[in-house]
């Protein structure tokens, strides 16, 4: 069966560019039934920088918690965090002596987050993507839904992949294709509409955390930085004006509908006015789901059974195929 894995770092609260961007989605590919689905929580990838360690137990929690509540089933997909299923970092250090140091340097998101001061950096860091080639091929996976952001990683997943097969001469991880998202939302800051949201942004405000209360998303939404023209016609007019855009954006993700269809129905419109219907809707949609999760994260220990049923689950299919990768490289057994 073709099978979908992806996964969310727990090294922050959700945000609403997490459920927009990402979570949404995979809760529609396993409704769909196309795929046998997996999601993880990645939290080896989050330590790639520093995360406090209580902090990391109680974001690891806090995601599983709003996968659920979003809509991730247990029982239909596997769920799982990343270091209970030990496969994901054995297989990780056979690809870190697969995959090439200059693949790695070239990596857009290791320029991007290393910076200018790349010695300072953790090794972790740099080797991020052989870890995350590890976390789709432990599982044979066909599929991965990819943002723009994260194609460059799945094009190094595929080369590492290949080079594996050529290398020990064999035909055993295939190559995964990226399932590009339909009109992806990508939800940008709230204090600019340039940068995307992030659940690490050191300013709260630039973000909508899927825990905040309907107080805390209307004052955060009523604030977002604006200009004061009125709401344009034309989804083209907002080209330029991308703290606007993101607005529209964000309500017609929420609505479920084009952003062209929002403009239709609310072009002419003050930004004061379209704001206050944007909370109102964000509030609406994102009420039910900060509701269960706090009602998910009252009862920690059935979460974390609920982790380990997920690693018993993925680690029925991440076992073998580790074996045999030793195999093939010439491990004894
Ligand atoms: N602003 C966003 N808009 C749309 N999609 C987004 N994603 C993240 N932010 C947005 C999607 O969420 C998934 C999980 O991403 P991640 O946790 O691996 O790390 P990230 O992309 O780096 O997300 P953050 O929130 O910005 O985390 P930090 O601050 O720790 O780096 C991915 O599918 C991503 O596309």
């Amino acid at each position: 069966t073709p099978r979908v894995f992806s996964g969310i770092q727990p090294s922050g609260g959700l945000t609403l560019g997490n459920y927009l961007g990402a979570m949404k989605n995979f809760v529609q590919m396993q409704d769909a039934g196309d795929f046998e689905t997996i999601y993880c929580m990645v939290d080896l990838h989050a330590i790639t920088v520093w995360q406090d360690p209580e902090a990391l137990r109680r974001n690891t929690r806090e995601l599983c918690a709003g996968y659920l509540a979003a809509g991730i089933d247990p029982e239909r997909s596997i769920l799982i965090n990343q270091s209970q299923v030990p496969e994901h970092a054995q297989l990780a250090w056979i690809f870190n002596c697969v995959a090439r140091m200059g693949w790695m340097g070239r990596m857009t998101q290791w320029k991007d987050k290393a910076g200018k001061n790349a010695e300072a950096a953790s090794l972790g860091l740099f080797a991020y993507p052989a870890l995350m080639a590890a976390d789709i091929l432990v599982y044979h996976t066909t599929h991965v839904p990819v943002g723009d952001d994260q194609k460059q990683h799945l094009e190094l997943t595929r080369d590492i992949a290949t080079k594996f097969n050529h290398d020990f001469g064999v035909e055993f991880f295939p190559i995964t294709e990226p399932v590009i998202r339909g009109a992806a939302t990508r939800v940008m800051s709230l204090r600019d509409g340039t940068k995307k949201m992030s659940k690490s942004d050191p300013v709260d405000a630039s973000r909508i955390n899927l825990t905040d209360d309907a107080d805390a998303i209307a004052k955060k939404v009523r604030k977002a930085k604006t200009d004061p023209e009125p709401l344009p016609e034309s989804v083209d007019a907002l080209e330029a004006r991308p703290d606007v855009r993101n607005l529209v954006n964000i309500y017609a993700a929420l609505a479920d509908v084009a952003p062209q269809a929002v403009l239709d129905e609310k072009a002419g419109g003050q930004l004061g006015y379209f704001k206050q219907d944007l909370a109102d809707l964000a509030v609406a949609k994102l009420a039910p789901i900060s509701t269960e999760m706090s009602r998910l994260m009252t009862d920690p220990a059935e979460i974390d059974r609920m982790l380990a049923r997920g690693a018993e689950r993925a680690r029925e299919i991440t076992v073998p195929i580790l074996e045999r990768t030793y195999e093939i490289v010439g491990m004894v057994r």
